[in-house]
């Protein structure tokens, strides 16, 4: 039987997100159990998404900041200088500082869901970039955003690396590059990271690493569950999946029971039989045609894009 005695005080529940509540208990309740990728960046799930980046497994990160050292300047000789740079999901984004010296932009506008990390890295920035005019929005940017007045004469330069647009599935991911032109305005580019379709020897360790910190980034979000939703997860019955799935183009990270499982969050009961998974994370790659296919659906014109010599990942530059 259930044990409640937890959650009778109350004071566990209401220190939840909502959306977080509602996410896990809807995604664990639906036929093919999955809970958004969003959740796996808690405090603990950003510091252990950091140390993915320095994997040697984990190719992305440093393949993509080589493609902006080697092509800021074309970028900047394009798309202009002093106007306005518009970081989409900032984070802790340690790219940044790449693009601002190339572009030397009046303005840096980073946007983010998360207001804490948000003002954390644009007070660094500010220090590091003094005559720039640091603008924090704090935001849901998959909807068009109101920019700060100090921009609006200037020209838009979009920046979103890391190839986080493979978060979203493709329907999802064309309205978010649409919001994002309708959120930059008219004249506006978008500097756009994606990473490429490439042999699952090299794609799933990258998502399956040897020291096994992306199985606890992935594990991470039943510890988040039990803490923040008063849940009794045995985190030693799962185990952390990466999978290649070959028709939608994508690495899935999924958890997966080893064994069958029953506990409770919220008070709400769920059974889990051996083999069963919770898909935690969309992870899509975009060769060439299609990375350019996804901007055009969206409305951008691509303008310009350069890839490392393996073709591991593109940097993509469009137009408005
Ligand atoms: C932050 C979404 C770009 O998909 O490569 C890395 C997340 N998950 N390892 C990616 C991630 C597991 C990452 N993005």
């Amino acid at each position: 039987t259930a044990d409640y005695s937890d959650s009778i005080g109350g004071a566990e529940a209401s220190t939840a997100d909502p959306a977080f509540r509602a996410d896990v208990l809807a995604g664990l309740a639906a036929p093919i159990p999955a809970i958004p990728a969003r959740w796996l960046y808690d405090r603990r799930g950003s510091e252990l998404f950091e140390a993915i980046t320095d994997l040697p497994e984990y190719y992305p990160t440093r393949t993509e900041r080589a493609l902006l050292e080697a092509h800021c300047g074309e970028v900047a000789a394009i798309a202009g200088t002093g106007d306005a740079v518009v970081e989409f999901g900032s984070g802790s984004s340690a790219k940044t500082p790449i693009l601002l010296r190339a572009v030397e932009p009046g303005a840096y506008v980073p946007i983010d869901i998360s207001g804490d990390f948000l003002r954390e890295s644009a007070d660094a920035l500010a220090a590091d970039f003094p005559g720039l005019d640091v603008l924090p929005v704090e935001g849901d940017f998959m909807r068009p955003i109101a920019l700060p007045d100090a921009v609006a004469d200037m020209c838009k330069l979009g920046f979103f690396p890391g190839s986080t647009i493979g978060n979203l599935v493709p329907r999802t991911a064309v309205d978010l590059l649409r919001a994002m032109r309708d959120t930059l305005g008219t004249n506006a580019y978008l500097l756009i990271g994606m990473d490429r379709i490439k042999d699952v020897t090299i794609l799933v360790p990258a998502y399956d690493d040897a020291a096994g910190v992306t199985a606890e980034f992935n594990l991470n979000l039943l510890r988040r569950i039990n803490a923040e939703l008063n849940g009794n997860i045995p985190v030693e019955a799962f185990r952390h999946r990466a999978i290649w799935n070959d028709a939608k183009a994508r690495i899935e990270m999924h958890l997966e029971a080893i064994e069958d499982v029953e506990f409770t969050i919220e008070g709400q009961r769920f059974a889990f039989a051996r083999g069963d998974t919770i898909h935690t994370e969309n992870s899509h790659k975009y060769g060439p045609r299609d990375a350019r296919l996804l901007l055009h659906a969206a409305g951008w014109a691509v303008t310009k894009e350069w890839a490392d010599a393996d073709d591991q990942f593109a940097l993509l530059l469009a137009h408005a």
